[in-house]
């Protein structure tokens, strides 16, 4: 459950995120890809060279979705649900690969915001993240 707390740190946090989506989502992504070469695998139709214009614009996409689940702290089912349909019944991404993910994209977050990543912050976005790969994970079955 995120706390009171929780919720500002993040909301804290996100300000920072502001205008590095692109760059932090392209970061994420590629350290998924390095770190959990499966992962490749839903991207078939991608240029998976660092850098690529694909994983730029898909590293956006999915940041900026971070971004609006920011803002649904408290309404995350409904705010993700189009999200969760399309993970669950189009793209059916294995959901242990959301927890990858959410791993690397606190790498990013750590090696950016440094010093202000703290522990508390670790552990609030720790909370976000695997609340939203819940909710992308919901519809499965
Ligand atoms: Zn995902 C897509 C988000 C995870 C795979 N995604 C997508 C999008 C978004 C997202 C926003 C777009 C949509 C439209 O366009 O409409 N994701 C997301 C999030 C997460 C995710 C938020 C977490 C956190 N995904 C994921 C994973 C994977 C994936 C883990 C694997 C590995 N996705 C995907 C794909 C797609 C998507 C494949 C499609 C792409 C293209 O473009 O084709």
């Amino acid at each position: 459950m995120l706390t009171a707390d929780d919720k500002k740190l993040i909301q804290a946090i996100w300000d920072k995120v502001q205008g590095h989506q692109e760059d932090f989502g392209a970061e994420a992504l590629q350290r998924m890809f390095i770190t959990y070469p499966p992962t490749k695998t839903y991207f078939p139709h991608f240029d998976l060279s660092p850098g690529s214009d694909q994983i730029r614009g898909h590293g956006k996409k999915v940041v900026n979705a971070l971004g609006n689940a920011v803002k649904s702290m408290d309404n995350l089912s409904q705010a993700l649900s189009e999200l969760s349909n399309l993970h669950a019944y189009n793209l059916r991404v294995d959901p242990v690969n959301f927890k990858l993910l959410s791993q690397c994209f606190q790498v990013v977050l750590a090696v950016h915001l440094g010093k202000e990543y703290t522990p508390e912050v670790h552990s609030a976005f720790d909370k976000f993240l695997s609340a939203v790969a819940a909710v992308l994970a919901e519809k499965y079955r």
